[in-house]
């Protein structure tokens, strides 16, 4: 089974980024240490990228004492205060807090942030780790306010959502049904992302998107939204949109008003529109996934880029 675990969104990149830059890192993990050896066995690169693993039968006590952080910091060389540990769990955070070190909190478990506050920082998602507010060298990989990924596929029928979008915030959102592609969903972080939207009758439109649970309204339910940056002047619920999802542009946040989660929402939107320009994003445009309604019904269960992107 190991060998199908993906990576978090943005582990790969946030490995790559430390080791071109020198940075040492550590691998500091409660289980056992031929467990951690044979699961990242099938993750390519990242063996070669950790300066020390360090497993919780190497140490006398596990999470949350402080023991495998400092043992950590002892291969590294490193005194503990120059330290920066990424937790996703709470008896991680509460070992590397007590070891004295930098802590940012990865939950993995969404919605459960309140928990994680004794972390000097909660991130929803590894793509959102600033390097450089920990005095270490920023990633240079943002292009014009967005993060490119690699390109994900999903679509189905416009459904009804909670009728807030052109009516509170006069921002119309196409909702789709999540529960179709819940796999693929989930495999990602909720965020805003942009791309492009495919309508079967209408043609191909920008898109700017929020995937999550839209904090300022605190939803119980994982929302899909694209706002297609378009102005259709009429309703299309029940048609199939296909999305080609092509890039991140931040985490969804709390506002203190509904004015400025507007204001946010309408920059997002002109960072996606001039973004999807560039070469790089605006190729997408000709994915035929966004042409080729499936002929077996209106809703799709997404796909991979190998899968989808191919002419
Ligand atoms: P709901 O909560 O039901 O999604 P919204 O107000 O968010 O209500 O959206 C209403 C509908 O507006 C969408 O489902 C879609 O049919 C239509 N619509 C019109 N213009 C757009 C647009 N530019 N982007 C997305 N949806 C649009
Ligand atoms: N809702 C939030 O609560 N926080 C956000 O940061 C947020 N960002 C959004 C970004 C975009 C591009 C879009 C289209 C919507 C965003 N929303 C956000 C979702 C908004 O709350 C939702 O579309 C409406 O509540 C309508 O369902
Ligand atoms: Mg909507």
């Amino acid at each position: 089974m190991w060998c199908n675990l993906k990576p978090l969104p943005g582990a790969n990149r946030l490995i790559k980024h430390l080791k071109t830059n020198g940075v040492p890192t550590a691998l500091a993990s409660n289980s056992p240490r031929c467990n951690i050896e044979a699961k990242i066995f099938f993750q390519q690169g990242w063996k070669e990228s950790f300066s020390a693993i360090v497993g919780g039968d190497e140490v006398e006590k596990g999470k949350p004492s402080p023991n495998i952080f400092l043992e950590a910091a002892k291969r590294m060389n490193c005194a503990p205060s120059n330290c920066l540990v990424i937790e996703d769990s709470l008896p991680g955070v509460t070992g590397g807090k007590a070891a004295e070190m930098h802590v940012i909190a990865v939950p993995s478990i969404p919605k459960k942030t309140a928990e994680f506050s004794s972390a000097d920082e909660v991130i929803n998602s590894l793509l959102d780790v600033r390097p450089e507010k920990w005095g270490l060298p920023p990633f240079n990989d943002w292009i014009e306010g967005t993060l490119p990924i690699e390109p994900w596929f999903i679509g189905g029928p416009v459904i009804k959502g909670f009728g807030r979008g052109s009516k509170v915030l006069g921002i119309p959102t196409a909702n789709l049904p999540a529960e179709n592609f819940s796999d693929v969903v989930s495999e990602h972080t909720s965020g805003v992302y942009f791309g492009w939207a495919g309508l079967s009758t209408r043609g191909i439109y920008k898109m700017v998107m929020s995937i999550g649970w839209n904090p300022y309204f605190d939803n119980t339910e994982k929302t899909v939204e694209p706002w297609l940056l378009h102005n259709f002047g009429e309703d299309f619920y029940g048609e199939e949109v296909r999305l080609a999802i092509v890039g991140y542009i931040r985490p969804e946040a709390n506002f203190p008003s509904l004015e400025s989660l507007i204001e946010r929402i309408h920059e997002d939107g002109r960072v996606a529109e001039k973004a999807l320009d560039l070469p790089m994003y605006a190729k997408y445009k000709d994915s035929p996934y966004l042409r080729n309604p499936s002929k077996h019904g209106s809703s799709t269960t997404g796909g991979t880029q190998s899968e989808m992107d191919s002419k």
